[in-house]
């Protein structure tokens, strides 16, 4: 089971993956609307919704990179 573990360690060095480990309040990896909104209150629920490219109500490490790529959450180096 190497390979998979050495495939954690890429994932969580993703800077994305890093930024939802400070908003993920809840650790599932995923930030909903209310951690985004608590972490970063400046972002509306339109621009959640726009970052949630396939509409499931919560933002993977791949959205929320897109999302941070478009300037609807601010990038990693600002935290
Ligand atoms: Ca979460
Ligand atoms: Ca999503």
């Amino acid at each position: 089971m190497k390979k998979t573990s050495l495939a954690l360690v890429l994932i969580a060095a993703l800077p994305g993956f890093a930024l939802a480990e400070g908003a993920d309040t809840d650790n599932d990896g995923l930030l909903n609307w209310e951690e985004v909104m608590t972490a970063y209150p400046d972002v509306t629920e339109d621009q959640f919704h726009a970052a949630d490219l396939d509409g499931n109500g919560t933002l993977d490490a791949g959205e929320i990179a897109a999302a941070q790529e478009a300037g609807i959450l601010p990038p990693p180096s600002d935290m």
